[in-house]
């Protein structure tokens, strides 16, 4: 059991001040005071207190590529052909090189806010597209990147069956996610039981997309697996999805999905970029969070998610950063915002009706959202709630400066340099002063993994 005493603390209802969070030694927070005295026991925290992030949405290996995509290859260079680029280096990967990505990549995420993660995982077999001798082994060091890295882990083995709608035969370069109904629920079993002894992480049900299942088999799994637990998949990230899915089945692919499936608060629908005013008040309306991944919805040139409507009618919203050609907590978040004002060419777009204060309804809405995504109990400082916290630096001009409605305005919009000093997970401080204790070893391990990745 240790007390922690911080100045100043964000709590769901706000910053507070005097703030006495006491967590057990199981790494949860049990109890949380406002307006306290430090008693003598207690740790003093040295800067502000925030929940850690949960990021909703990761494919781990992309880390491996980002920034080598950015040139012309084709002059109309697109998504799909950026896909391309993406299965050359699915074809590549060893079950160590993806433990040392994952690893390398979580440690970044510590670092830049996110204290739990979403991996939406489907690479399942080995290179030729067989399957491993256990068939979870590339799941397992997903799992074990996250433990070595001390994040939070919501581990998603992706169903991913066809090519596109209608069950069209897999291509080539998508012979190692591939898997059939049975297959995947003897993974998924698999999986939870292996992870069930692991206190920071938890398995949910997942497919790839429409593109990639088929109704039968959605059906099929869920029935499988009626309790409560996460949903994931990705939807409407592109037009082409679009007018795929219409020429199809005569719907668009929202449409589609809430007409065959019960979508609701259990659900996470990645990207839903490209949705009409009816599929934007559905999916609010059903509690599912909209999982947005702004930096690499800007880089893939997906388009641009309904923002502004979308908070006007209360939907539940979380951040990925999917790709990860970016990893920052604040950057993704400002994306959001500024994603809506060159669309709507206007100035302060994702409001509340009670919070005039953007990043207050940016930080409070991908906690809440992220918590919902990931199944757990995470992304607040609050009694129940898993000790995942960050301490923002106390001496950074713009946060030193700011008021209580500024901080998280400053620190997302204004400061240049990343403020966060210390990251707590489960109860355990594993950044301290911005260092991981594995950053010598994986930073060595992770360039040997892209040198060999690039030869
Ligand atoms: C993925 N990524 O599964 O990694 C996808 C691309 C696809 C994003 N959608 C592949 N950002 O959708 O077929
Ligand atoms: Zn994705």
């Amino acid at each position: 059991m240790a007390v922690y005493f911080a100045a100043k603390a964000l709590l769901p209802q706000g910053w507070a001040n005097n703030v006495t969070v006491s967590v057990s030694a199981q790494g949860m927070i049990t109890a949380v005071e406002s307006d306290t005295l430090a008693a003598d026991n207690s740790i003093h925290i040295n800067g502000f207190l925030v929940p850690g992030m949960p990021n909703l949405h990761s494919h781990a290996f992309q880390r491996a590529m980002a920034g080598l995509t950015e040139v012309v290859g084709d002059p109309a260079d697109s998504f799909w052909t950026w896909r391309d680029l993406m299965y050359r280096l699915v074809d590549k990967i060893t079950p160590q090189q993806l433990e040392t990505i994952a690893t390398y990549l979580y440690i970044e995420m510590l670092k830049a806010g996110y204290t739990s993660v979403a991996e939406f995982h489907y690479l399942h077999h080995d290179r030729g597209g067989k399957g491993y001798a256990n068939p979870a082994e590339l799941a397992l060091r997903i799992s074990q990147a996250a433990k070595s890295a001390s994040i939070g882990l919501t581990l998603l083995p992706v169903l991913y069956s066809y090519a596109g709608f209608g069950a069209q035969p897999a291509s080539a370069g998508q012979g190692r996610f591939i898997n059939d109904t049975d297959s995947y629920l003897a993974l998924y079993d698999a999986l939870s039981s292996e992870l069930a002894g692991e206190p920071m992480q938890r398995t949910g049900l997942c497919f790839h997309s429409l593109r990639a299942v088929t109704l039968e088999q959605m059906q099929r799994v869920q029935e499988a697996f009626p309790q409560p637990q996460p949903v994931h998949i990705h939807i409407a990230e592109q037009q082409k999805e679009v007018a795929d899915c219409l020429a199809w089945s005569g719907l668009r692919p929202v449409e589609w999905l809430y007409r065959h499936m019960p979508v609701d608060a259990q659900w996470c629908l990645i990207h839903a970029t490209h949705l009409t005013a009816d599929e934007t008040r559905q999916i609010a309306a059903s509690g599912a969070v909209a999982g947005l991944c702004l930096t690499t919805e800007a880089n893939l040139g997906d388009g641009i998610f309904p923002g502004a409507e979308y908070l006007s009618q209360q939907g539940n919203w979380g951040i990925g950063s999917d790709s990860h050609i970016s990893v920052s907590v604040s950057e993704d978040l400002r994306w959001f915002e500024y994603g809506q004002r060159l669309n709507h060419r206007r100035r302060n777009l994702l409001h509340l009706p009670a919070q005039p204060y953007i990043g207050n309804v940016l930080y409070q809405g991908a906690l809440q959202g992220g918590r919902m995504a990931l199944g757990q109990p995470v992304g607040q400082i609050a009694a129940g709630a898993r000790a995942d916290m960050l301490v923002l630096d106390g001496r950074d001009p713009f946060l030193a400066t700011a008021d209580d409605n500024e901080r998280l305005n400053r620190w997302i919009f204004a400061c240049a340099a990343n403020p966060i000093k210390d990251v707590m997970t489960g109860g355990r401080w594993v950044i301290e002063d911005g260092q991981h204790q594995l950053d010598e070893k994986t930073t060595r391990d992770f360039i040997t993994v892209m040198q060999q990745l690039r030869a």
